[in-house]
């Protein structure tokens, strides 16, 4: 690990960690992502997390929403909409939360999840129900495949049982608290995100920018993480490009004029993956 609190402003942090395309590969050869969320009203959130995962080099990419009346994805067929009782959670890559809900059906959704040999990024509603439940939470510090959470700083609060000012007055502490408590990665989010490991190291992302303060894009980086892990990348390094990624994506759309006023999650994902292809 690097020492605590590097900036992380150029990709040599997770260099090492790079994944090329071998001529003899196929679509196994690049994992499995499973996502799961998309509750009534919320569909877009989980279909942006997966749109995300194919275009950042997923062999396979499933889509499990609690919704019942999402089967197809017009807009990216390559999709796979599956109801989430019919899917067996340990062959994919996880990314539960991006507009899961809170309902029953979520959260016994999210305990399978957690109970899955898999690697699993939590976000958004998957954290929200960890929050609130002792339950969960001991499934989640006691689990052995890899874990990354990605909350933004109210979600981090839930978490800690502490306000949103008290996680913004020290984010460095916050993100290692997270690490620490559930043990797992933490990308704390938000202007400068912080990724944490339990033993308290921390790296501050210096890509981003304010066009990021819209909705979805938190859905978007759920999705690269997925996918990264999916192809193997190991959990820090994943951590650290993934975010690195999607803030490149960012200043690289305001460059070219497209924000910061007015960019939408969707038009980050095309822009990921040219990020990637250029690394
Ligand atoms: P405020 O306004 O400052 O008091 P919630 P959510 C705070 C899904 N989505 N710094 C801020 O609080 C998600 O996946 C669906 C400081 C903000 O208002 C979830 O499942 C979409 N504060 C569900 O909706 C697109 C910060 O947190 C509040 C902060 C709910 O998720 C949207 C929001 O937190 C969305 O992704 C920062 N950097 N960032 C879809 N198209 O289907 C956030 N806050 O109440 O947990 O709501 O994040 O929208
Ligand atoms: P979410 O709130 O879950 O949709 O996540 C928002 C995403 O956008 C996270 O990856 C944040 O780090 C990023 N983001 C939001 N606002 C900013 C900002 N002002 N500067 C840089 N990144 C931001
Ligand atoms: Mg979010």
């Amino acid at each position: 690990f690097p020492p605590s609190s590097t900036h992380l402003n150029q990709t040599e942090l997770f260099a090492s960690a790079l994944q090329y395309r071998r001529h003899n590969s196929h679509k196994g050869s690049y994992g499995d992502v499973l996502v799961l969320g998309g509750a009534q009203g919320m569909l877009g959130a989980a279909v942006l997390a997966a749109r995300t995962a194919a275009k950042s080099g997923a062999g396979r990419v499933f889509l499990a929403c609690i919704a019942e009346h999402l089967n197809y994805d017009s807009m990216q067929p390559e999709l796979m909409c599956r109801d989430a009782t019919d899917v067996d959670f340990n062959n994919a890559t996880i990314v539960a939360g991006p507009g899961l809900g809170t309902s029953r059906a979520a959260h016994d959704f999210l305990a399978r999840a957690l109970a899955a040999h898999t690697p699993l990024v939590l976000d958004a509603d998957a954290l929200n129900l960890i929050a609130v439940e002792a339950g969960l939470q001991q499934k989640l510090a006691t689990r052995k495949a890899h874990t990354l959470l990605t909350p933004h700083p109210l979600e981090a609060a839930r978490l800690l049982g502490i306000t949103t000012s008290q996680i913004q007055a020290d984010r460095l502490a916050a993100a290692r608290a997270l690490a620490k408590k559930f043990n797992a990665t933490t990308i704390l989010k938000g202007s400068g995100s912080v990724i944490a490991v339990p033993d308290g190291t921390t790296v501050i992302n210096t890509t981003g920018n304010p066009a990021l303060a819209t909705a979805g894009a938190g859905d978007v980086l759920s999705g690269l993480c997925g996918a990264l892990l999916a192809q193997n990348w190991p959990l820090w390094e994943a951590a650290l490009a993934a975010v690195w990624l999607h803030g490149k994506a960012a200043d690289n759309l305001v460059t070219n004029g497209i924000g910061p006023i007015g960019l939408t999650a969707s038009e980050l994902i095309p822009e990921i993956r040219s990020a990637l292809n250029q690394l």
